[in-house]
């Protein structure tokens, strides 16, 4: 299996998130990325390559041009106004209901405008970090339409909390969601099966009113979990999108038993839905130790994961999201692509 991988993440390396009214040490660290790229290479799951360069175009068929604008200049606008020191950019004042929208405001509007939380930090290297993961993404898709069963996009910054004018939750550009475009550019069906441990309410957003892309998605229960105000049982889609979007809610404490008739649910769905092309949307925060969550899947679960998604047959893109245990992120995503591989 292929691997897409660039060190332009490294450079996005926020000291910081805001939560419960103070700066908190980010989770969301380079050393996530590296940690599975060098279990890859050790357990010569296959090549680790650079990915290839995709124009903007690709990006923007998903993203409002606004977004992708704020994105490429926050650094510069926010350091412009608060000094090169100025720690990470993050917003403080959203227009909730009642206040104005400020698409083309000053940073401070526009932040709040466009990001949803104050977990999302922008720092110098955020914007080329979240740019290539795209491409990583897209070169995945490319791989897979060339052929392949499977690719993994080792994407960094992950993508799926991001709509097409939101960004949040430690997403920027939601790389998924583009790649399953470009598929969809190319006349294929994508379907996408989003296992990370928070509702990706972003991809969601993005194909709700679509049938031409399936969403599934499995996750910590919303009424308890972070995003807190989408992934509900009774989302389903709309308009023409109705019947096209599939939530499954697990409760906290959820182990094996619980997640893998959730699993078995998603392959119906996808089976039924006729899908072309699978794309994973693969965080790991599911597992029983990870810092923030609160699911209980064991080490080798992950294994069975893979197992279980390769029984689809369907060629599968797997995009790197959550998953925020550093010392054992790299053997339990290379668990899901070698039980994949292994099926
Ligand atoms: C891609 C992804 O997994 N995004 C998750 C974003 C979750 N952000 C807020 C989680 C709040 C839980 N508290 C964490 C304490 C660590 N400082
Ligand atoms: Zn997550």
């Amino acid at each position: 299996m292929k691997t897409f991988y660039s060190p332009s993440h490294r450079d996005h390396s926020p000291p910081h998130e805001f939560e419960m009214g103070r700066l908190a040490p980010a989770v969301e660290i380079p050393e996530r990325a590296e940690r599975v790229r060098m279990e890859v290479e050790a357990r010569k799951l296959g090549p680790v390559l650079a990915p290839s360069p995709f124009p903007d175009a690709a990006i923007l068929r998903v993203h409002d041009r606004g977004l992708f604008k704020t994105l490429c200049g926050a650094h510069d606008d926010w350091t412009k106004r608060y000094g090169a020191d100025a720690p990470a950019a993050i917003p403080s004042c959203w227009p909730a209901r009642g206040l104005r929208e400020r698409r083309e405001g000053d940073i401070e509007s526009r932040l709040g405008t466009y990001c949803f939380d104050t977990a999302t930090p922008i720092v110098k290297g955020t914007w080329a970090a979240a740019r290539k993961a795209a491409d990583i993404a897209l070169s995945g898709a490319d791989a897979i339409a060339n052929g392949a069963r499977a690719a993994f996009a080792l994407a960094r910054p992950p993508g799926h909390h991001a709509s097409g004018d939101v960004y949040g939750g430690y997403c920027y550009l939601n790389n998924v969601a583009i790649a399953a475009q470009w598929f969809v550019d190319r006349g294929l069906k994508p379907a996408i099966l989003d296992v990370d441990y928070h509702h990706g309410n972003g991809t969601q957003t993005i194909f709700y009113r679509r049938r031409d892309v399936l969403f599934v998605s499995i996750h910590a229960d919303p009424s308890f979990a972070y995003p807190h105000f989408l992934g509900f049982a009774d989302e389903a889609g709309e308009g023409d999108g109705e019947g096209f979007n599939l939530n499954l809610p697990l409760t906290a404490g959820t182990g094996w038993d619980g997640y893998s008739q959730a699993l078995d649910k998603a392959r119906s769905r996808i089976e039924a839905f006729g899908a072309d092309v699978m794309l994973v949307s693969l965080g790991l925060d599911t597992f029983e130790y990870d810092p923030i969550s609160q699911l209980r899947l064991k080490t080798e679960d992950y294994l069975r994961m893979g197992e279980c998604l390769a029984r689809l047959d369907k060629p599968v893109l797997f995009v790197f999201e959550g998953g925020y245990n550093v010392e054992h992120l790299g053997t339990i995503t290379a668990n899901v692509l070698e039980g994949f591989s292994g099926a």
